[in-house]
């Protein structure tokens, strides 16, 4: 044995490996093994358990990544590779960064606790610098299709300076994951943009969470991938058992494994070797050569071989990696074996199967680690700790320092003239771009569009326009070299600046955030704008979320919104989403009613986007038309509107009386205003641009006084301190009323909230408005019984 691993320079692919490196993987593929296994073990039942709640953690799912892990983390994988784990393959990828030192030990101790490695690999909570997170299944695999357009799109516009090597981006995901739609939404967007350098990784375990995959599923699958320009590699036998199907009747045990049901395969993996020599005697007992096999093996062996598959065979998977060559995005479909090599391996409830102090004191002793030395790294491995050591530092994966890029921030230097004459935002949003496009600015090279089939509909026509299409491939605009008149001009480079989705709205925020994270991916900024109708944000929630959790940073417009949509019905009205861009953590969400406000919101997106403690933005707009207000917009009242509330007209002293409205219904909560002067001449009319920022910072505010910071004030109880102490406030917005309704409590005055509760329906603006209850007349009536109620202590 050399002291020290060579590189894998000059090995031939079909050998995958030299003897040393295969040595030192498989010595490797035992440790991360074990420490997955023994993490999940001390976090269950050595660490002291406070509120008998089970921790969980996944033995039997980290087993069936443990030689896939550890081939591509300790040989195959170069710093600028990008890695989405399967989730419950967490403690390996741990374990893994541990023995890379990129992870300690606290953290392994701590998994799955507070500030501890998280259960599910995440790229803002862990501190060993995970790629993509995980956690909802499907999301992080199609994550990396769109990684790799966003690095070639990148990388041809030369935005990466000195052409850095191009990375792979690599999915190691469950075969269970293939049930999620949103991964074929991804194929077929994949295809379409001609995407490379993915590898997407099957652990073909054949088994879910509840249960054993159908059979059969898989060769569907494999079409699909082909029929999706992918190439498919599969790993099914490993080498001791390809050696006997070589040899005497060998190829009648291939036939018999083929065809063995998925069940039947494992629940012989968790009988054993028993198992499998009472079916084989009596489906094959008189097969001379299979008579000779079982004569041959005793139970131990019998079952070592029968369950020698191929995604468990580092070998077989150093061959299979290896040997691939050229940038076709690539699935490898790896047969493995849920629970490998502990003691519920195979069987179908293993899932969440966790081994008892018994199992694991036997499993320990079979791992060869003394008492105490449960967390070495080296502890149990025939190998020498230094050739050990050697051969991890040498790992390529491990030859970078950090892999987190950074970029230069883009300058905002943005004179915007926002639109005067009466206009609706989402008109209004697609001027200012458009503006934007024809500026020969940092800030318009960097921003990239991007709509699921609603470009046009969302107004971002004209920044296409001037800007192009993105693809790999230049096609030109047939209509126009037809000279067919048509006010969008659609030819596609690669010097485009939007990127053209169909209508699945889970890719569109799949897509968002991977442009979103190109500055620690690919170390260069990007400024991604996605559009898509207001109602329809729901259909790829998860994914938003999903891009959230990551700081993926994003300009979402979601538009047209409400039941100010009026004849579009009420598949298409939008009522929670205000809701949920409160309630979304990591971005930001405002709703303005005016072109001004939106000028000033956009102007601050770009850069909230880019600050450390930023996040995305959210802006609801929409299709009506508003005549603007004549005002000018002074650096005070742009503040307010960023702060996300301004009195339009405010109150007199002591008013007992505060309209509050947000977004279209402004002329509505103008009317009504107008008509409640004459009653009470002090009442107030506040303009809400953000309900989200207004509420967050309230809540701060209030968290700070209840720690005693007693001078700690919101914006909010600061614009409503005017008004009398028992002032009614009646709040109205197109959405659901509860999004303004906790002003009341804010600052403990009555509260009256308009807004749609029930679905909307086909009709025009007044007809909804009235039946829904936020025209003027609603606001009156709400004001009327307000001023009804005054005084009065008790609540309805
Ligand atoms: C969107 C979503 N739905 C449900 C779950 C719960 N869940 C976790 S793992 C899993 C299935 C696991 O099967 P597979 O992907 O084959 O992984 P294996 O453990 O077999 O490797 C499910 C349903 C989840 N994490 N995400
Ligand atoms: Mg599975």
């Amino acid at each position: 044995m050399a002291t020290r691993a060579t590189p894998m320079t000059g090995v031939a692919a079909s050998e995958g490996a030299n003897l040393d490196q295969l040595a030192c993987l498989r010595a490797l593929e035992r440790k991360v093994l074990w420490l997955s296994s023994w993490m999940i073990h001390n976090a269950n039942h050595i660490r002291p358990n406070r509120d008998g709640l089970k921790v969980g953690g996944h033995q039997a799912s980290s087993s069936s990544l443990s030689t896939l892990m550890t081939a591509l983390y300790f040989h195959l994988l170069r710093p600028e590779d990008r890695v989405a784990v399967k989730p419950h393959a967490s403690p390996i990828f741990h374990a893994i960064q541990y023995l890379f030192g990129r992870q300690s030990r606290e953290m392994l101790e701590g998994f799955r606790g507070l500030g501890g490695a998280q259960s599910y690999p995440s790229r803002t909570k862990d501190v060993d610098e995970v790629d993509f997170s995980t956690g909802s299944v499907g999301l992080g695999v199609a994550m990396t299709a769109f990684a790799s357009l966003v690095q070639d799109y990148v990388s041809m516009k030369g935005f990466r300076g000195e052409a850095p090597p191009t990375g792979r981006m690599v999915a190691l995901m469950g075969d269970a994951e293939l049930d999620e739609g949103n991964i074929f939404e991804a194929l077929l967007e994949g295809w379409k943009h001609d995407i490379r350098n993915t590898w997407w990784i099957v652990d073909y375990n054949r088994q879910s969470l509840d249960s054993v995959i159908t059979d059969r599923l898989f060769a569907r699958v494999d079409d699909i991938f082909r029929t999706t320009g992918w190439r498919v590699i599969t790993l099914k036998y490993g080498k001791r058992l390809e050696r006997v199907f070589a040899g005497e009747d060998g190829e009648q045990l291939r036939e018999w494994i083929d065809a063995c049901p998925n069940s039947l395969y494992s629940a012989l993996t968790y009988k054993g070797g028993e198992g499998w020599r009472e079916h084989l005697r009596r489906d094959l007992g008189e097969v001379p050569g299979i008579r000779r096999i079982l004569g041959d093996y005793d139970d131990a062996g019998l079952h070592a071989l029968m369950t020698n598959l191929a995604g468990q065979d580092m070998e077989s998977v150093l061959e299979a990696f290896t040997g691939v060559e050229g940038d076709e995005p690539t699935c490898f479909i790896a047969y493995t074996i849920k629970g490998h090599g502990l003691p519920f391996a195979g069987h179908k409830d293993n899932h969440a199967g966790l081994m008892n102090p018994e199992q694991m004191a036997a499993f320990r002793h079979s791992m060869g680690i003394a008492d105490g030395e449960e967390w070495d790294a080296f502890a149990g491995l025939e190998m020498p700790a230094e050739v050990l050591r050697a051969f991890i530092d040498d790992a390529p994966f491990n030859r970078a320092g950090s892999r987190v890029m950074t970029a230069a921030s883009v300058p905002i230097l943005l004179q915007i003239a926002a639109p005067t004459a009466a206009a609706p935002t989402q008109d209004a949003f697609g001027r200012i771009l458009f503006e934007i496009a024809g500026q020969d600015t940092m800030l318009a090279e960097r921003i990239v569009t991007t709509s699921p089939d609603v470009t046009v509909s969302t107004n971002l026509g004209g920044w296409v326009n001037r800007r192009g299409i993105f693809d790999r491939h230049r096609r030109e605009d047939v209509f126009r070299e037809e000279k067919v008149v048509s006010t969008q001009r659609w030819a596609m480079s690669q010097e485009g600046q939007h990127i053209e989705l169909g209508i699945a709205e889970n890719n569109l925020f799949l897509m968002l955030a991977a442009l979103g994270l190109s500055a620690p991916l690919f170390g260069t900024r990007l400024l991604p704008i996605g559009a898509l109708y207001d109602p329809f944000i729901k259909r790829g929630l998860d994914a938003l979320n999903y891009a959230s959790y990551q700081d993926a940073r994003f300009l979402l417009v979601g538009t047209p919104s409400g039941v100010t949509l009026a004849p579009e019905g009420g598949a298409h009205q939008s009522i929670i989403t205000p809701l949920i861009g409160m309630g979304q953590d990591k971005l930001a969400a405002f709703e303005p009613a005016f072109a001004d406000e939106l000028a000033v919101i956009m102007r601050w997106a770009f850069e909230h986007m880019q600050a450390d403690d930023g996040g995305s933005v959210y802006l609801r707009l929409s299709t009506r038309t508003l005549t603007q207000p004549e005002r000018v917009m002074t650096p005070a009242l742009e503040a307010e509107v960023l702060a996300g509330a301004y009195w339009e007209v405010p109150p007199a002293p002591d008013a007992e009386l505060a309209i509050v409205y947000a977004g279209a219904v402004a002329p509505e909560a103008e009317a009504a205003h107008r008509a409640i002067l004459e009653d009470i001449p002090g009442a107030g009319l506040l303009a809400i641009t953000s309900a989200d920022r207004t509420y967050r910072e309230w809540s701060h505010a209030w968290r700070h006084r209840s720690k005693g910071q007693l001078g700690a004030r919101s914006h909010i109880g600061k614009l409503l301190d005017p008004l009398a102490p028992d002032a009614a406030l009646v709040t109205v917005i197109d959405g659901h009323p509860s999004t303004l309704s906790w002003l009341g409590s804010a600052s403990r005055r009555r509260v009256y909230s308009l807004g749609v509760e029930q679905f909307g329906q086909s009709g025009d603006i007044l007809d909804l408005y009235r039946l829904y209850g936020i025209d003027a007349e609603a606001i009156l009536d709400a004001c009327a019984a307000a001023c009804l109620g005054r005084g009065r202590g008790r609540g309805l």
